[in-house]
């Protein structure tokens, strides 16, 4: 069986972590998203199709022609949006037999697929889809049921219970019929969720399984913390590949890479993954669900706490970073502070596409982009973010977002 993973979107509402980059590559827990759902797909298949289009040489340099020993093919996403549009894509590469189809943002156990298989398979269907049930369908759209067959799939209904459509899919090529008759939606795509729903008014019999696993839709820059946090409760190995001198203290589960050097005066309460090649101290405190990539530098002074810090970026000097995301290539000056809470102690929003949404979070520092040079003793919001490419000059207070490619001073 082929798998089709969509990673052909913008990833509009992750900005400016997807200023120049697939949100699929981004990392977490310091492996590229994609990465884990590839992770869970390959006992099932044998070959990978990945839908590309936005910066698409940048994934394809991030994962190269095969993961788990099976072979990856990049398809060129046909013109028009939409997962619909998506999934056509792949029509000459599926070949009489079913398919399993996945949103390339998603974060899901394998449990997941095994169950999406056996229901399929069980129920000789013509389609399934993975649900999961939630209190509160907000963010989701609806998946109605009747017995073992799907009745409908619906638009996001609001606080609502019930199913929520995971974004993983089987398929058999007829879907290929259905979307070719799909028409664009008000928000001018080609959904899936519309093809299926044309699939059920001609008769197919679409199944479902019910997931209880863990689940994340890593749409917004908060989901990449939740992420964070649950890979590294639930997987991290403590395992010191790197030095760790004298005098630092390391409370499991760390693992620190190969090539990183820890200094004396370094306190890290795991879970903590540092990456290879970073310098580590002297005299910093990294706290629980932090991530720290390759060739960064935390230097004295410093408090990181439940935060990602991308590859060759640094804090360096008297620094603190809570519950915030740092890209590439990224320094701060010395003094630097990121803020995670309001004085009232609500709930962090942050600005999404031009309009203030919930993170939901009672903490939530800065979202930084790639290549961003902060001079020193800039203090950053709750919930701002600083575009790629931006120079911050000494002693600006960040109170509202910036632009990519900004030259912000006093
Ligand atoms: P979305 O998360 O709906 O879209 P997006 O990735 O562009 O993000 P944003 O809304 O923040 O701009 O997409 C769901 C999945 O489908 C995701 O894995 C990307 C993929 N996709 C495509 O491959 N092609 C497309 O044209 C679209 C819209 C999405």
């Amino acid at each position: 069986m082929k798998a089709v993973v969509l990673a052909a979107g913008k990833g509009e509402r992750l900005r400016p972590l997807t200023d120049d980059r697939p949100k699929v590559i981004l990392k977490v827990a310091n492996r590229p998203i994609i990465e884990y759902i590839l992770e869970n797909l390959s006992p099932f298949v044998d070959e990978f199709i990945l839908i590309v289009r936005y910066e698409k040489e940048m994934l394809v340099k991030a994962l190269g022609d095969e993961f788990n020993g099976k072979p990856i093919t990049y398809v060129d996403q046909l013109e028009g949006d939409g997962t619909a549009k998506a999934i056509e894509s792949a029509k000459d590469y599926i070949e009489g037999e079913e398919f399993i189809v996945a949103n390339g943002d998603i974060y899901f156990e394998i449990d997941g697929v095994k169950e999406l298989i056996q229901s399929f398979k069980k129920e000789k269907a013509d389609a399934a889809i993975l649900v999961k049930e939630f209190d509160d369908l907000s963010h989701f759209g609806k998946i109605e049921v009747d017995g073992n067959l799907v009745k409908a799939v619906g638009e996001k209904p609001g606080k609502v219970p019930g199913y929520a459509n995971l974004g993983v899919y089987i398929f058999k090529p007829d879907v290929f019929e259905f979307i070719e008759k799909t028409p664009t939606s008000e928000r001018g795509e080609y959904e899936i969720t519309d093809t299926l729903n044309l699939m059920i008014n001609a008769g197919k019999r679409i199944t479902y399984a019910v997931y209880t696993a863990y689940w994340n839709d890593v749409g917004r820059p908060w989901n990449l913390l939740e992420l964070n946090e649950y890979l590294l409760k639930n997987y991290l190995r403590h395992e010191i590949r790197g030095i760790v001198e004298e005098g630092a203290t390391i409370v499991p589960p760390v693992e620190i890479g190969e090539g990183t050097v820890v200094r004396s005066g370094a306190y890290i309460i795991g879970p903590v993954k540092i990456g290879k090649n970073s310098r580590i101290g002297p005299n910093c405190f990294i706290r629980p669900y932090t991530s720290i990539g390759d060739n960064c530098h935390i230097g004295n002074a410093v408090e990181v706490k439940n935060s990602i810090i991308m590859d060759n970026s640094n804090a360096p000097h008297l620094n603190y970073v809570g519950d915030s995301i740092i890209g590439e290539n990224t320094n701060l000056g010395a003094g630097t502070i990121t803020a995670n809470l309001r004085h009232d102690k609500g709930n962090i929003k942050v600005e999404i596409k031009g309009k203030l949404e919930d993170s939901g979070r009672r903490k939530l520092g800065a979202i930084i982009g790639h290549n961003v040079k902060v001079g020193i003793h800039v203090t950053i919001y709750p919930g701002r973010e600083i575009g790629s490419n931006s120079f911050i000059g000494p002693g600006v207070i960040v109170d509202k977002n910036v632009p990519s490619n900004s030259l912000v001073v006093v």
